[in-house]
């Protein structure tokens, strides 16, 4: 292997910092628990390369490049949260569920008989990976929003038995994930490059390095977090960064009937509503701010008009929050909602019109037997 992960622990005594500067409240029992449970995302970790072994090719099989630090990411949860917070009505941004506990939460939510969405994915992955290796003959796969990249496997498999591949570029802002998953696929896969990219993928799509042929592959249905405007800047700018003969692979849920919705975020065991929650705990995490969890109430309904789930935190009481890394205090009033996520569900048509208006053409549509999950390819134009 020629990665070395070496643990340095970048988070001092924040917990105690906070402890000292509020003196009014009863912080202690709190705050250590708060310090064990303190795992950002990021900056936990840093990557070495080792010495080149002689005899042995010197090229380097792991790289990372950081788009965004500790700081940036502290500095964008700050810029977003006074904004979302100011206005009316006020909303979060879903990138910030996942801190450690949001990606273990959200792993669990992948597991729960109502959360079919996964299962299938992987379902029609499964089958259809071969042929989408086949159209693509790719030599570059850039995942957006890797995580752990274990669906991703399936495509690196094919690609790989396909012998077009050389490098895998996954794209994250979380990047101990990253130097997770590179490492382990380095071992898995003995013939592939691993570029990891730790980004934010609103703003950093465009420094993606990729060379031949290139499938960008975003998988999930995480497109259905980004409102349609959002959709149509995020299409154009991977039209951009893939150019001439680059593909996009992208797994969409689709509208189906209204109850199975509701209950994929409604699961019975709660653990939705736990994620939905974890936002708060974020922001009294990295923000210094004071939300009690249990005053929020998780609310998720499919909207038919708009065709998504919207996904709320709603005040169970008239209450003041006080965030103290933005010298702000935000009132809610009983019953009001604040707009955590929306997942929207699509239809074949409204996808390919909305790909089309980015400059992609239609190479595959495939869906599960169900037809609840469709994982579509196109290409650009
Ligand atoms: C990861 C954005 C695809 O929208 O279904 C699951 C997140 N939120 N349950 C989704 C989520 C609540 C999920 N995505």
């Amino acid at each position: 292997m020629d990665l070395k992960l070496a643990t340095i622990s970048s988070v001092p005594s924040r917990g105690a910092a906070v402890q000292g500067t509020f003196p009014g409240r009863a912080h202690s029992a709190v705050d250590s628990a708060r310090l064990v449970d303190y795992e950002p995302c990021m900056g936990s970790l840093r990557t070495e390369p080792s010495a080149p072994v002689l005899g042995f090719p010197t090229r380097r099989r792991f790289m990372l490049d950081v788009l965004i630090d500790e700081q940036d990411r502290l500095e964008l949860l700050r810029a977003e949260a006074r904004r979302g917070l100011t206005r009316r009505p006020k909303e979060l941004p879903p990138k910030w569920f996942y801190d450690a506990r949001g990606s273990a939460l959200f792993d669990a939510i992948t597991g729960l008989p109502e959360y079919y969405l996964t299962r299938r994915e992987r379902a029609i992955l499964r089958v259809r990976a071969a042929e989408i290796a086949a159209i693509t003959g790719a030599r570059t796969l850039v995942e957006l929003g890797s995580g752990t990249s274990d669906k991703t496997r399936i495509l690196i498999d094919a690609l790989d038995a396909a012998g077009t591949l050389e490098s895998f570029v996954p794209f994250d802002v979380c990047q101990p994930a990253l130097e997770d998953a590179g490492a382990a696929l380095l071992d898995e896969y003995p013939r592939l490059e691993v570029h990891a990219v730790v980004g934010d993928f609103d703003l950093h799509l465009g420094a993606i390095a990729h060379e031949g042929p290139t499938l960008v592959a975003f998988l999930g249905s995480t497109i259905g977090n980004f409102p349609a405007p959002a959709r149509a800047d995020l299409l154009g700018e991977l039209r951009r960064m893939l150019g001439a003969g680059g593909f996009f692979l992208v797994g969409t849920d689709l509208v189906k009937d209204p109850a199975r919705l509701d209950a994929a975020y409604n699961d019975s065991r709660g653990i939705t509503a736990a994620f939905n929650r974890n936002v708060l705990r974020v922001l009294n995490r990295d923000l210094d701010a004071d939300f009690a969890e249990e005053r929020f109430e998780h609310v998720a309904a499919f909207d038919p008009e708009l065709e998504l789930v919207d996904i709320r935190l709603r005040s169970r009481v008239a209450q003041m929050v006080h965030v103290r890394a933005l010298d702000l205090n935000v009132h809610f009033d009983a019953g009001e909602e604040m707009r955590t996520e929306i997942s929207t569900k699509f239809q074949r048509a409204g996808l390919e019109r909305e790909l089309a208006a980015a400059g992609f053409e239609a190479a595959g549509w495939w869906t599960d037997r169900a037809g609840d999950f469709a994982l579509s390819l196109w290409r650009v134009d």
